[in-house]
């Protein structure tokens, strides 16, 4: 079992995705941990992207990322990680897959509706930041013996 942090970024909320994007994790045989609606904090958005920042989308990155609304939560499953990003697509809607969220639904690099997880160490890292250990709920998924 791997977990994994995604979350709805702004505009996908504002485009009333949520439940789309939500849909397609349940249907993959994700089992969902965790989940929170909330507005992101300056220092919150700092830390989570903090290894891009200097990069010249950083600060419209920031700015973008606590406009409004997020739909933040965690997944967790055989390879979640990997999956979720295969799900998610290539960040620039232009080269994602069709059938991926971000070919479906984005068009702008900027604008690209979802962040999921790139790696073990940055799942746990962003896990931490937004959910504390008993706002992560285990319980038995009775689907995954299918899965
Ligand atoms: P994310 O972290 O949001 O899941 O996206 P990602 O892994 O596919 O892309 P990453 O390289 O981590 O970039 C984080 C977010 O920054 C914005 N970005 N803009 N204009 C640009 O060239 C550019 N590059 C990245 C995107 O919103 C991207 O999702
Ligand atoms: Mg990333």
């Amino acid at each position: 079992m791997e977990r994994t942090f995604l979350m709805v970024k702004p505009d996908g909320v504002q485009r009333g995705l949520i439940g789309e994007i939500v849909s397609r994790f349940e249907r993959k045989g994700l089992q969902l941990s965790a989940a929170k609606f909330m507005v992101l904090s300056e220092e919150l958005a700092e830390k989570h992207y903090e290894e891009h920042k200097g990069k010249v989308f950083y600060e419209p990155l920031l700015t973008f990322i606590t406009s409004g609304p997020v739909f933040a939560m965690v997944w967790q499953g055989d390879n979640a990680i990997a999956l979720s990003r295969a799900l998610i697509g290539k960040t620039d809607a232009i080269d994602a897959s069709p059938g991926t969220i971000r070919s479906d639904f984005a068009v702008h690099t900027n604008f690209n509706l979802i962040h999921g997880s790139d790696s073990a160490a940055n799942a746990e890292k962003e896990i931490s930041i937004y959910f504390s250990p008993s706002e992560l709920i285990d319980y038995e998924h009775t689907i995954q013996r299918w899965i």
